[in-house]
C-alpha cells in the first residue's frame, strides 16, 4: 500500500512540475523575429517554414541539382522541393522537420493528409497580426527579443522612419559588421555623418563609435549589444576588433547599463554554396569570455556558444564570474540529445542563475515547436532535479518551483540586465 502511495505521490509531484513548465510564460531573448511594424521582413506560414535554412541544409543532401538552379527556383518552388524530399520521399524525422509537423498541428491542421497546397490554401486565409499574438499563445512566449542591425538595408530606412512599437517586441543591437568586418564598414559610419576615416586620431574614431551606438541604442531601446564571433576570434589582441571591444563598445555597454552578448563558435560560410545555410561550427577558444569578465568587472556578459564541447568549460566559467550570464541551446546545439545534456549540466552546476533556452526563431511560427519541443525537455530534466531534492526530505512547494521557472524563464535574464 505504502509503495502505491509513494508511486502516487510521485506521478503527481512529477505532473505538477510538468504542468509549470509547460504553462510559464517565457522571455525570448535571441530571435530573428520582426515587429509586424518591419513588414515582410517579419517571416511567417508554410512556406517559409519549409525553406528555413536548417532545412535547405538536409534537403541538399539529397539533391542532384546544382546549388545556383536550386537558389533561382521562387520560394514556393523551393518549397516544394525540400517538401518532397524531407516530407514524403523521407520521414520528417529530424529536429527542424519534427518542428514544423509540430507547428502545423498545434495550429489545428492535419498533416497526416500530407497536402501542402491545402496548408498553403490555410495559411492564405491568415492575417498576420492575429497570427502573431496566435504563435506567442500557443509558445507561451509573452516577449520576443529581436535582432536588430544598423547595416541591414531593409531593416535601418523603417528605424529611421520611425513606428508605432509593438511593447511584445524588444530590440537587440547586433554589431557584427562593426567589430568584424571594420575596414567596409568604417565607410558606411563616414556616410552616415560619423568622423572615423582613417584621417581621424583612433581616440576621435572611439568616441564616434560610441556616438553611432548611443544613438542605436536610444532608437531601438536596445536591451542588449550582440556580435556572434569565429572560434578563432582573440580577446584581448592588437588587432582592431579587439580595440573597438575595449575602447568604444564595453565603456558603451557601462555607460548605459546594457549587457554585451557573445555568441562565439561560428565559421561563417563553411559551404558558400548553400548561402544562410553554409555556416559551420568551430571549438571557440573561451579565453576570450575569461579575459572579458576579469578584466571588466563592470561589464555584464551574456555567453551562447555554438560548440557543444564548449559547454562544460563555459558553465565553469559562469561560476567564477557573476557579470557572466550564459543562455540558450544555439543552433547546432538546439537538438534534444544536447538540450538536454546541456540543461543538466547548467542546473547542477550552476542551480537556477541562468537562462536555458532561446528560440532563434526566424519564422513566427517556429517559436511554436522550438518552445514546446524545449519545454517538454527542461521538464524532464527538472522533474529529476526536484525528486531527487526530495529524497533529501526537502520538499520544494509549488510556489517555490513556480518562482523558479520565473527565474529561468526570463526572470534571472531580467534581473541580470537590470530591468
Ligand atoms: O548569428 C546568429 O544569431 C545565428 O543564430 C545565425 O543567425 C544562424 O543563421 C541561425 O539562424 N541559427 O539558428
Ligand atoms: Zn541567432
Amino acid at each position: 500500500m505504502k509503495a502505491i502511495f509513494a508511486e502516487a505521490s510521485r506521478v503527481l509531484f512529477a505532473k505538477q512540475i510538468e504542468d509549470i513548465v509547460m504553462s510559464t510564460p517565457v522571455a525570448d531573448i535571441h530571435t530573428h523575429l520582426y515587429d509586424p511594424a518591419f513588414g515582410d521582413l517579419l517571416l511567417w506560414g508554410i512556406d517559409d517554414l519549409l525553406v528555413y535554412h536548417y532545412l535547405v541544409a538536409e534537403a541538399f543532401r539529397y539533391f542532384d541539382l546544382p546549388y545556383e538552379k536550386f537558389w533561382a527556383l521562387s520560394k514556393t518552388e523551393q518549397a516544394d522541393l525540400i517538401w518532397d524530399a524531407l516530407f514524403i520521399q523521407h520521414s520528417p524525422i529530424s529536429e527542424a522537420c519534427r518542428g514544423v509537423l509540430t507547428t502545423l498541428h498545434a495550429l489545428g491542421l492535419d498533416v497526416k493528409r500530407r497536402d501542402l497546397p491545402a496548408l498553403r490554401h490555410w495559411f492564405a486565409g491568415q492575417k498576420v497580426e492575429h497570427h502573431v499574438t496566435r504563435c506567442m499563445e500557443l509558445a507561451g512566449v509573452n516577449t520576443i527579443c529581436m535582432s536588430n542591425s544598423p547595416f541591414d538595408d531593409l531593416e535601418r530606412p523603417v528605424w529611421e522612419k520611425g513606428f508605432p512599437r509593438d511593447d511584445r517586441f524588444t530590440a537587440a543591437l547586433r554589431i557584427d559588421p562593426l567589430l568584424l568586418w571594420w575596414p567596409e564598414t568604417a565607410p558606411k559610419l563616414a556616410k552616415w555623418g560619423y568622423k572615423v576615416t582613417a584621417s581621424h586620431p583612433a581616440k576621435t574614431v572611439f568616441s564616434e563609435v560610441r556616438r553611432f551606438l548611443a544613438d542605436w541604442t536610444k532608437q531601438m531601446n536596445a536591451y542588449y549589444l550582440m556580435v556572434s564571433i569565429p572560434p578563432d576570434f582573440e580577446f584581448p589582441s592588437r588587432n582592431i576588433s579587439s580595440k573597438l571591444i575595449e575602447e568604444a563598445v564595453l565603456p558603451h555597454c557601462r555607460e548605459f547599463g546594457l549587457p554585451l552578448a557573445l555568441m562565439p563558435g561560428v565559421k561563417r560560410a563553411v559551404n558558400p554554396e548553400l548561402e544562410l545555410a553554409g555556416d559551420g561550427v568551430g571549438l571557440s577558444n573561451l579565453t576570450i569570455v575569461q579575459n572579458l569578465c576579469v578584466q571588466y568587472p563592470e561589464n555584464k556578459f551574456l555567453v551562447t556558444a555554438l560548440a557543444r564541447e564548449s559547454q562544460h568549460e563555459l558553465c565553469v566559467l559562469a561560476r567564477k564570474f557573476r557579470n557572466l550570464h550564459i543562455f540558450g541551446c544555439w543552433w547546432f546545439t538546439n537538438v534534444p540529445v544536447i538540450i538536454e545534456e546541456m540543461t543538466r549540466m547548467r542546473l547542477e552546476l550552476l542551480g537556477l542563475s541562468f537562462t536555458p533556452q532561446h528560440s532563434d526563431a526566424r519564422v513566427l511560427d517556429q517559436i511554436v515547436y522550438k518552445w514546446q519541443h524545449s519545454r517538454r525537455i527542461i521538464a524532464w530534466v527538472l522533474v529529476e532535479k526536484y525528486s531527487d531534492l526530495a529524497k533529501t526530505g526537502w520538499q520544494p512547494t509549488r510556489a517555490e518551483i513556480e518562482r523558479d521557472i520565473k527565474d529561468l524563464f526570463g526572470g534571472a535574464f531580467e534581473r541580470f540586465c537590470g530591468k
